[in-house]
């Protein structure tokens, strides 16, 4: 008796029902997803665990999502477990069309734990520790936070970045970090869902996860904001590893300018070779608009469109 994948039925939290990648053995299915070549996509219960008890590790007794039949749905769902493992799908595939294998780029695994607790009471956040994504539980306010595929493309893009560029997270260098993870993580969202990039909506993350309030209110950030170098906060490495990401917007929102000017392919080809190919750990805002302006020479684009690119980091304060 051996492990086959089959594609099963998941509903996610909006309650749409979606093919599911697993693995059946031995009459037990289990969200793990081997349909992308060496990468196995597996999703993990992390419900009654705490944020300390999964950091950088994996607790031997921390079971996989498993069923007795190929359809996940209640409190898969509620757990943030469906989202999780088709955003991930999402994500690689998103990835797969820039020429990138996978977070590492080179096949390697991908793991998510969803629905931890800090200090074991509901957690409104999510991570990458450096091998994994980690979704918290969210709360009354805010859905499990594998809800959003523009949540799971931001953490999943934390290892993108750790695996290139290597952003310090820390100052400039880790707001550019945190722009480079919200603008992928809007992009996957914004191409998966068919959000016309014209929606005011478009530039919010974490939007998907308000149960109550309006999106506009609730979601995480806008990368319209319209922020630029003049709201630099200078924040303390103390609070918020020195503010990466309230001016991660400055940059972030000359990215979605540019976006919206060139179009999506175009857009997300640049900001994937500067981000690949140019940027440096040490960067700050001057250097990453280098890094995009020397892509921009680098993949021929026009005239028209690098002058779009050097008009979109004007306009954000980012000037050379
Ligand atoms: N959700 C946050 C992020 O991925 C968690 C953190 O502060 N690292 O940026
Ligand atoms: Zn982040």
């Amino acid at each position: 008796q051996t492990a086959t994948s089959v594609e099963g039925t998941g509903v996610t939290s909006s309650g749409e029902e979606v093919p599911l990648q697993l693995t059946e053995d031995a009459g037990t299915y289990s969200m793990v997803d081997r349909s992308n070549g060496d990468t196995a996509i597996s999703t993990y219960d992390g419900r009654g665990y705490d944020v300390l008890q999964v950091l950088g590790q994996m607790p031997a007794s921390l079971p996989v999502v498993s069923g007795p039949d190929d359809r996940f749905d209640g409190e898969d769902t509620e757990s943030g477990a469906v989202d999780a493992h088709v955003n991930a799908g999402h994500v690689y595939d998103y990835y797969a069309a820039l020429g990138r294998d996978g977070l590492d780029g080179e096949g390697g695994d991908m793991t998510s734990i969803v629905g931890v607790t800090s200090n074991f009471r509901p957690f409104v956040n999510a991570f990458w520790d450096g091998t994994k994504m980690v979704y918290g539980s969210g709360d009354s306010e805010y859905r499990t936070l594998s809800a959003d595929l523009d949540v799971v493309g931001h953490e999943m893009t934390h290892g993108v970045i750790e695996h290139t560029a290597g952003l310090i997270y820390a100052y400039q260098s880790g707001a550019m970090n945190e722009a480079i993870a919200d603008y992928f993580g809007n992009a996957v969202d914004v191409d998966v869902s068919g959000t016309s990039m014209d929606d005011p909506q478009a530039g919010l993350l974490g939007e998907d996860l308000c149960r109550t309030a309006a999106p506009r209110d609730c979601a995480l950030r806008d990368l319209n904001d319209g922020r630029t170098t003049a709201d630099i906060m200078g924040a303390t490495w103390e609070y918020d590893s020195g503010g990466v990401h309230y001016d991660s917007t400055i940059f972030s929102g000359a990215l979605w300018d540019i976006r919206e000017k060139l179009g999506a392919a175009k857009a997300d080809r640049l900001v994937y070779t500067a981000l690949s190919q140019y940027m440096t750990p040490t960067d700050g805002f001057y250097a990453g608009r280098e890094a995009v302006v020397q892509a921009a020479r680098d993949l021929g684009l026009s005239a028209r469109d690098r002058l779009a690119v050097a008009t979109s980091f004007a306009a954000h304060g980012i000037t050379l």
